[in-house]
């Protein structure tokens, strides 16, 4: 296999179901001995980038560094696994070139594998798991991506889920078939 790893990249809404798809993807990937890092706000918000908010500055700086980071996971022959909103084109745009990009001494970029976890506002709304959607709202929570801030549906991704009535396992396999197809596995 690609010994050099690669960076499987989640965007979608709050409650689009990014993190269950990005935990068993993670599973299925260990089960095929195949080491897999997921990074998700558990491991980075509360970590490295505590001292960030979701203003559209904090959000950049947020995927800045988190690009950089799963860039060290893939070169280290991991397969790295994000899980955030990431809700701006350019800020995505940025950490693909990061990847893509060879560094001087090496021939090759790190593949950079953009999924779009698509679901429409209103399905991530009606869901509102957490009750997040309800406070942006009344205004409790400001700058709520897809209600009072943007978010920027990628152009071409490689991997597009529409995640309404679709079960996790057949989400899952539209990723591993992919990744299956470009030998990355
Ligand atoms: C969007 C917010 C906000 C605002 C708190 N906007 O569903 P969750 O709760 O668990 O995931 C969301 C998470 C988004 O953090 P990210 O690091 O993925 O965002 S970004 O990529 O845009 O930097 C949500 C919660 O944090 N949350 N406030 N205003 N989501």
């Amino acid at each position: 296999r690609n010994q050099r790893g690669l960076t499987i990249w989640l965007t979608g809404l709050s409650a689009s179901g990014k993190s269950t798809i990005a935990v068993e993807l993670e599973r299925q990937l260990l089960t095929r001995n195949i080491h897999a890092y997921r990074l998700d706000g558990d491991n980075i918000r509360f970590g490295l980038n505590k001292d960030l908010g979701f203003s559209e500055n904090d959000r950049n700086e947020n995927i800045r560094r988190i690009g950089e980071v799963a860039k060290l996971f893939a070169d280290s022959a991991s397969i790295a696994i994000t899980s955030f909103i990431s809700p701006y084109q350019k800020d995505r745009d940025s950490a693909r070139a990061l990847h893509e990009t060879p560094t001087p001494g090496e021939d090759k970029g790190l593949p950079f594998v953009e999924v779009y976890v698509d679901v429409p506002v209103e399905v991530a709304e009606q869901r509102d798991p957490k009750g997040l959607y309800k406070k942006a709202r009344e205004g409790v929570i400001k700058e709520f991506t897809g209600i009072s801030a943007p978010y920027e549906a990628p152009a071409k991704p490689e991997v597009h889920i529409k995640n309404v009535d679709l079960s996790l396992a057949d989400a899952v396999n539209q990723i591993v078939e992919y990744l299956d197809s470009k030998g990355y596995l």
